[in-house]
């Protein structure tokens, strides 16, 4: 079975000026309606990120400069995906747990979400994550 996650190609506009990489409502890489958009920069080195699931969150992340390690995990798999190319995009669906490592220097990660900033969505600790998983799991299958 494959893994909730997905990553996918951003068609790029190139010219003599240079290249531009749009991300549309309605395309199949972003199944959700923009409710928010931050940027993460500045992290130091060895710092580490997220360390949080959400419940309900879509997101789809862009390393539009420099680049980071994403650690996915939906309570059975764990992967590593290494994002450093502005026009590779990384699906994140809900219930899925993330660490955000190994940030090169002047690393800029742009965040499109699904929803706007919401504490109550957060699950903060892994022991938790897996708690909350493994009902949603029991559920699916009875
Ligand atoms: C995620 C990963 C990829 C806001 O006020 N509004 C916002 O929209 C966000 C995202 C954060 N904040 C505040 C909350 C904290 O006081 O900014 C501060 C840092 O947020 P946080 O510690 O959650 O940052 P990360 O990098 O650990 O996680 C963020 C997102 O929160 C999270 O949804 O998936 O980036």
């Amino acid at each position: 079975m494959s893994p909730p996650w997905s990553v996918c190609r951003l068609e790029t506009h190139s010219d003599g000026r240079g290249r531009l990489v749009a991300v549309e409502a309605g395309e199949p890489h972003l199944p959700f309606e923009i409710r928010r958009v931050y940027y993460i920069y500045g992290v130091p080195a060895g710092q580490v990120r997220g360390l949080h699931a959400h419940r309900k969150l879509q997101q789809l992340m862009v390393a539009v400069s420099g680049g980071l390690d994403v650690i996915l995990d939906d309570g059975r798999r764990r992967r590593r995906i290494r994002l450093d190319d502005p026009t590779t995009a990384l699906l994140v669906p809900p219930m899925t747990w993330r660490e955000m490592r190994d940030f090169a220097p002047g690393t800029v990660c742009l965040v499109l979400a699904s929803a706007p900033y919401d504490e109550s969505d957060y699950i903060r600790t892994y022991e938790s994550f897996r708690a909350e998983a493994a009902v949603l799991a029991t559920g699916a299958v009875s």
